[in-house]
């Protein structure tokens, strides 16, 4: 095998590896990171544990909100992050108030 085709064996096991970690979304900073973009939260549905923080981050020129119906709420203003900390009934389904098509799932697990 080439040096130039071992390079690339390894960058391909790194993309996997990052790949595997957005899948579950999940950080080791205590904080679970969603992004918004083209009136979508990515990824829709995220594991937390109660106490983590949940971030947005709004990369659309328009704002949005993190909306549970009878429960709370998060704006989220364009180009910003906003966050909520998860407690432990979060268990839930959100979407935004602006764009009821965007919908998220938070599940909070132990
Ligand atoms: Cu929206």
């Amino acid at each position: 095998m080439t040096p130039g085709l071992l390079k690339r064996r390894q960058v391909l096991v790194a993309g996997a590896a990052v790949l595997a970690g957005g899948a579950l979304a999940r950080a080791h900073d205590g904080t679970v990171h969603v992004t918004i973009e083209k009136l979508a939260f990515l990824p829709a549905e995220i594991e937390v544990k109660a106490g983590e923080t949940i971030a947005w981050t709004n990369k659309d020129p328009f704002a949005h909100t993190a909306t549970v119906k009878g429960g709370w709420e998060v704006p989220i203003p364009p180009g910003k992050t906003a966050t909520h900390v998860a407690a432990a009934g979060d268990t839930v389904g959100y979407y935004c108030r602006f764009h009821p098509n965007m919908k998220g799932r938070i599940r909070v697990v132990a």
